[in-house]
Protein backbone atom coordinates (compact mmCIF):
# COMPACT_ATOMS: atom_id res chain seq x y z
CA UNK A 1 0.00 0.00 0.00
CA UNK A 2 1.21 3.48 -0.86
CA UNK A 3 1.20 5.67 2.24
CA UNK A 4 0.79 9.42 1.76
CA UNK A 5 0.13 10.18 5.44
CA UNK A 6 1.57 13.61 6.28
CA UNK A 7 1.41 14.69 2.61
CA UNK A 8 -0.81 17.48 1.35
CA UNK A 9 -2.39 17.42 -2.10
CA UNK A 10 -4.29 20.12 -3.97
CA UNK A 11 -6.58 19.01 -6.79
CA UNK A 12 -7.94 21.41 -9.42
CA UNK A 13 -10.88 20.50 -11.65
CA UNK A 14 -13.59 18.83 -9.59
CA UNK A 15 -17.05 19.29 -11.15
CA UNK A 16 -18.98 16.10 -10.33
CA UNK A 17 -18.62 12.39 -9.57
CA UNK A 18 -17.62 11.66 -13.16
CA UNK A 19 -14.68 14.09 -13.04
CA UNK A 20 -11.23 12.57 -13.45
CA UNK A 21 -10.31 14.84 -10.53
CA UNK A 22 -12.77 12.86 -8.41
CA UNK A 23 -11.15 9.51 -9.28
CA UNK A 24 -7.76 10.98 -8.40
CA UNK A 25 -8.98 12.64 -5.18
CA UNK A 26 -10.48 9.35 -3.95
CA UNK A 27 -7.20 7.48 -4.52
CA UNK A 28 -5.06 10.15 -2.85
CA UNK A 29 -7.47 10.22 0.09
CA UNK A 30 -7.43 6.42 0.38
CA UNK A 31 -3.61 6.64 0.61
CA UNK A 32 -3.89 9.03 3.55
CA UNK A 33 -3.06 12.40 1.95
CA UNK A 34 -4.63 15.61 3.30
CA UNK A 35 -6.73 16.97 0.46
CA UNK A 36 -7.57 20.48 -0.73
CA UNK A 37 -10.01 20.26 -3.61
CA UNK A 38 -10.76 23.21 -5.88
CA UNK A 39 -13.84 23.85 -7.97
CA UNK A 40 -14.23 26.65 -10.49
CA UNK A 41 -17.05 28.76 -9.10
CA UNK A 42 -20.21 28.99 -7.00
CA UNK A 43 -22.16 27.04 -9.65
CA UNK A 44 -19.73 24.09 -9.47
CA UNK A 45 -19.63 24.26 -5.67
CA UNK A 46 -23.15 22.83 -5.30
CA UNK A 47 -22.15 19.40 -6.62
CA UNK A 48 -18.44 19.46 -5.69
CA UNK A 49 -18.86 20.24 -2.00
CA UNK A 50 -21.12 17.23 -1.51
CA UNK A 51 -18.37 14.97 -2.87
CA UNK A 52 -15.64 16.71 -0.88
CA UNK A 53 -17.66 16.07 2.29
CA UNK A 54 -17.50 12.33 1.48
CA UNK A 55 -13.71 12.45 1.94
CA UNK A 56 -13.18 12.92 5.66
CA UNK A 57 -10.75 15.78 6.34
CA UNK A 58 -10.81 17.14 2.78
CA UNK A 59 -11.46 20.86 2.32
CA UNK A 60 -13.08 22.60 -0.64
CA UNK A 61 -11.75 25.82 -2.13
CA UNK A 62 -13.10 27.98 -4.92
CA UNK A 63 -10.57 28.89 -7.61
CA UNK A 64 -11.01 29.75 -11.26
CA UNK A 65 -7.54 28.98 -12.65
CA UNK A 66 -8.02 31.50 -15.46
CA UNK A 67 -7.87 34.27 -12.83
CA UNK A 68 -4.44 35.22 -11.40
CA UNK A 69 -5.96 36.83 -8.31
CA UNK A 70 -7.97 33.73 -7.45
CA UNK A 71 -4.82 31.59 -7.83
CA UNK A 72 -2.91 33.96 -5.56
CA UNK A 73 -5.59 33.90 -2.87
CA UNK A 74 -6.14 30.13 -2.95
CA UNK A 75 -2.42 29.46 -2.52
CA UNK A 76 -2.29 31.99 0.33
CA UNK A 77 -5.14 30.02 1.94
CA UNK A 78 -3.33 26.71 1.34
CA UNK A 79 -0.12 28.09 2.90
CA UNK A 80 -2.09 29.29 5.92
CA UNK A 81 -3.97 26.02 6.32
CA UNK A 82 -1.30 23.39 5.50
CA UNK A 83 2.06 25.21 5.65
CA UNK A 84 3.53 23.13 2.81
CA UNK A 85 2.37 21.31 -0.28
CA UNK A 86 3.52 17.97 -1.72
CA UNK A 87 1.19 17.11 -4.60
CA UNK A 88 -0.66 19.19 -7.19
CA UNK A 89 -3.19 17.76 -9.63
CA UNK A 90 -4.29 19.87 -12.61
CA UNK A 91 -7.39 18.33 -14.23
CA UNK A 92 -8.71 21.38 -16.05
CA UNK A 93 -9.44 21.93 -19.75
CA UNK A 94 -11.83 24.03 -21.76
CA UNK A 95 -12.44 25.15 -25.32
CA UNK A 96 -15.63 26.83 -26.54
CA UNK A 97 -18.08 24.16 -27.74
CA UNK A 98 -18.27 25.64 -31.25
CA UNK A 99 -14.53 25.03 -31.70
CA UNK A 100 -14.94 21.32 -30.85
CA UNK A 101 -17.09 20.52 -33.84
CA UNK A 102 -16.75 20.93 -37.55
CA UNK A 103 -13.53 21.59 -39.41
CA UNK A 104 -10.34 22.50 -37.53
CA UNK A 105 -9.56 25.08 -40.20
CA UNK A 106 -12.46 27.17 -38.89
CA UNK A 107 -10.93 27.51 -35.41
CA UNK A 108 -11.64 31.01 -34.11
CA UNK A 109 -8.92 33.31 -32.75
CA UNK A 110 -10.92 33.65 -29.51
CA UNK A 111 -11.44 29.87 -29.23
CA UNK A 112 -7.71 29.32 -29.72
CA UNK A 113 -6.89 31.88 -27.03
CA UNK A 114 -9.39 30.54 -24.51
CA UNK A 115 -8.40 26.89 -25.02
CA UNK A 116 -4.73 27.67 -24.47
CA UNK A 117 -5.27 30.06 -21.58
CA UNK A 118 -7.60 27.80 -19.61
CA UNK A 119 -6.02 24.44 -20.47
CA UNK A 120 -2.29 25.29 -20.63
CA UNK A 121 -1.39 28.64 -19.10
CA UNK A 122 -3.26 27.59 -15.94
CA UNK A 123 -0.75 24.75 -15.39
CA UNK A 124 2.14 27.20 -15.59
CA UNK A 125 0.40 29.63 -13.25
CA UNK A 126 -0.53 27.07 -10.56
CA UNK A 127 2.91 25.43 -10.77
CA UNK A 128 4.59 28.79 -10.16
CA UNK A 129 2.32 29.44 -7.18
CA UNK A 130 2.78 25.92 -5.78
CA UNK A 131 6.55 25.60 -6.10
CA UNK A 132 7.45 27.86 -3.11
CA UNK A 133 5.15 25.72 -0.92
CA UNK A 134 6.79 22.47 -2.07
CA UNK A 135 9.68 22.92 0.35
CA UNK A 136 10.32 19.16 0.62
CA UNK A 137 10.04 18.51 -3.13
CA UNK A 138 6.80 17.61 -4.81
CA UNK A 139 4.83 16.06 -7.61
CA UNK A 140 2.79 18.06 -10.11
CA UNK A 141 0.61 16.29 -12.64
CA UNK A 142 -1.84 17.19 -15.39
CA UNK A 143 -4.17 15.34 -17.76
CA UNK A 144 -3.57 15.10 -21.48
CA UNK A 145 -5.03 13.20 -24.42
CA UNK A 146 -3.70 11.21 -27.38
CA UNK A 147 -5.09 13.79 -29.84
CA UNK A 148 -2.05 15.92 -28.92
CA UNK A 149 -0.11 13.58 -31.25
CA UNK A 150 -2.52 12.08 -33.76
CA UNK A 151 -5.64 13.56 -35.30
CA UNK A 152 -8.91 12.84 -33.49
CA UNK A 153 -11.83 14.34 -35.43
CA UNK A 154 -13.49 17.32 -33.68
CA UNK A 155 -10.92 17.58 -30.87
CA UNK A 156 -9.53 20.38 -33.00
CA UNK A 157 -8.09 23.31 -31.03
CA UNK A 158 -7.97 21.22 -27.82
CA UNK A 159 -5.42 19.00 -29.58
CA UNK A 160 -3.11 21.99 -30.02
CA UNK A 161 -3.65 22.93 -26.39
CA UNK A 162 -2.76 19.38 -25.26
CA UNK A 163 0.36 19.39 -27.48
CA UNK A 164 1.35 22.68 -25.84
CA UNK A 165 0.49 21.27 -22.40
CA UNK A 166 2.78 18.27 -22.93
CA UNK A 167 5.59 20.62 -23.89
CA UNK A 168 4.86 22.77 -20.83
CA UNK A 169 5.22 19.62 -18.69
CA UNK A 170 8.74 19.15 -20.04
CA UNK A 171 9.76 22.79 -19.54
CA UNK A 172 8.28 22.88 -16.03
CA UNK A 173 10.02 19.59 -15.19
CA UNK A 174 13.29 21.14 -16.34
CA UNK A 175 12.75 24.33 -14.30
CA UNK A 176 11.57 22.59 -11.12
CA UNK A 177 13.81 19.51 -11.14
CA UNK A 178 16.52 21.22 -9.07
CA UNK A 179 13.91 21.70 -6.30
CA UNK A 180 13.04 17.99 -6.51
CA UNK A 181 9.62 18.87 -7.91
CA UNK A 182 8.55 16.43 -10.59
CA UNK A 183 6.07 17.34 -13.34
CA UNK A 184 4.26 14.72 -15.40
CA UNK A 185 1.16 14.19 -17.52
CA UNK A 186 -1.28 11.30 -17.59
CA UNK A 187 -2.69 10.61 -21.05
CA UNK A 188 -6.06 9.07 -20.24
CA UNK A 189 -8.21 7.19 -22.72
CA UNK A 190 -11.66 8.69 -23.37
CA UNK A 191 -13.96 8.72 -20.34
CA UNK A 192 -17.55 9.93 -20.02
CA UNK A 193 -17.19 13.14 -18.01
CA UNK A 194 -19.01 16.48 -17.91
CA UNK A 195 -16.31 17.81 -20.26
CA UNK A 196 -17.04 14.93 -22.64
CA UNK A 197 -20.80 15.41 -22.52
CA UNK A 198 -22.21 17.48 -25.32
CA UNK A 199 -19.80 15.70 -27.63
CA UNK A 200 -22.37 13.95 -29.78
CA UNK A 201 -20.16 11.09 -30.90
CA UNK A 202 -18.85 10.19 -27.43
CA UNK A 203 -20.67 6.85 -27.32
CA UNK A 204 -19.20 5.81 -30.68
CA UNK A 205 -15.75 7.05 -29.62
CA UNK A 206 -15.78 5.01 -26.42
CA UNK A 207 -16.79 1.91 -28.38
CA UNK A 208 -14.10 2.45 -31.04
CA UNK A 209 -11.45 3.02 -28.37
CA UNK A 210 -12.41 -0.21 -26.58
CA UNK A 211 -12.44 -2.17 -29.86
CA UNK A 212 -8.90 -1.12 -30.77
CA UNK A 213 -7.22 -1.13 -27.35
CA UNK A 214 -5.27 -4.26 -26.34
CA UNK A 215 -7.37 -4.54 -23.17
CA UNK A 216 -10.60 -4.17 -25.22
CA UNK A 217 -12.35 -1.90 -22.79
CA UNK A 218 -12.47 1.73 -21.66
CA UNK A 219 -10.59 3.36 -18.83
CA UNK A 220 -12.22 4.23 -15.51
CA UNK A 221 -11.67 7.35 -13.40
CA UNK A 222 -10.28 5.26 -10.54
CA UNK A 223 -7.69 3.71 -12.88
CA UNK A 224 -6.49 7.21 -13.73
CA UNK A 225 -6.53 7.80 -9.96
CA UNK A 226 -4.24 4.79 -9.50
CA UNK A 227 -1.71 6.16 -11.98
CA UNK A 228 -1.95 9.57 -10.29
CA UNK A 229 -1.25 7.91 -6.94
CA UNK A 230 1.88 6.34 -8.42
CA UNK A 231 3.03 9.73 -9.76
CA UNK A 232 2.25 11.34 -6.39
CA UNK A 233 4.24 8.76 -4.47
CA UNK A 234 7.97 8.06 -4.02
CA UNK A 235 7.53 4.98 -6.25
CA UNK A 236 7.91 7.42 -9.18
CA UNK A 237 10.77 9.41 -7.63
CA UNK A 238 12.87 9.29 -10.83
CA UNK A 239 10.01 9.98 -13.26
CA UNK A 240 9.66 13.58 -14.49
CA UNK A 241 8.72 15.36 -17.70
CA UNK A 242 6.94 12.18 -18.78
CA UNK A 243 3.60 11.34 -20.39
CA UNK A 244 2.16 8.21 -18.80
CA UNK A 245 -0.54 6.49 -20.90
CA UNK A 246 -3.53 5.18 -19.01
CA UNK A 247 -5.50 4.14 -22.06
CA UNK A 248 -5.82 0.33 -22.02
CA UNK A 249 -2.91 0.31 -24.48
CA UNK A 250 -4.74 2.18 -27.26
CA UNK A 251 -1.73 4.36 -28.13
CA UNK A 252 0.62 1.46 -28.97
CA UNK A 253 -1.47 0.16 -31.83
CA UNK A 254 -0.55 0.99 -35.43
CA UNK A 255 -3.36 -0.94 -37.08
O1 LIG B 1 -10.13 16.74 -23.09
C1 LIG B 1 -11.24 16.30 -23.27
C2 LIG B 1 -12.45 17.19 -23.11
C3 LIG B 1 -12.10 18.60 -23.32
C4 LIG B 1 -13.22 19.58 -23.47
C5 LIG B 1 -14.54 19.24 -23.69
C6 LIG B 1 -15.50 20.24 -23.83
C7 LIG B 1 -16.95 19.93 -24.10
C8 LIG B 1 -17.85 21.04 -23.64
C9 LIG B 1 -12.89 20.91 -23.45
N1 LIG B 1 -13.78 21.88 -23.59
C10 LIG B 1 -15.08 21.57 -23.79
N2 LIG B 1 -15.97 22.59 -23.95
C11 LIG B 1 -17.31 22.40 -23.96
O2 LIG B 1 -18.08 23.35 -24.17
N3 LIG B 1 -11.37 14.99 -23.67
C12 LIG B 1 -10.20 14.19 -23.89
C13 LIG B 1 -12.69 14.36 -23.93
C14 LIG B 1 -13.00 14.54 -25.37
O3 LIG B 1 -13.46 15.71 -25.84
C15 LIG B 1 -13.61 15.57 -27.20
C16 LIG B 1 -13.23 14.29 -27.60
C17 LIG B 1 -12.81 13.62 -26.42
C18 LIG B 1 -12.28 12.23 -26.34
C19 LIG B 1 -14.05 16.50 -28.14
C20 LIG B 1 -14.13 16.12 -29.47
C21 LIG B 1 -13.74 14.85 -29.87
C22 LIG B 1 -13.29 13.92 -28.94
Amino acid sequence: MIDLAGKTAVVFGLANKRSIAWGIAQKLHEAGASLAICYQNERMKAEAQGLIDELGGATGFQCDVSNDQEIESVFAALKERYGKLDILVHAVAYAPAEDLRGAFINTSREGFRIAHEVSVYSLIAVSRAAAPLMSEGGSIMTLTYYAAEKVVPNYNVMALAKASLESAVRYLASDLGPQNIRVNAISAGPIKTLAARGIGSMGDMLKAAADRAPLHRNVGQLEVGGAALFLASPLSSAVTGEVLYVDCGYNIMGF
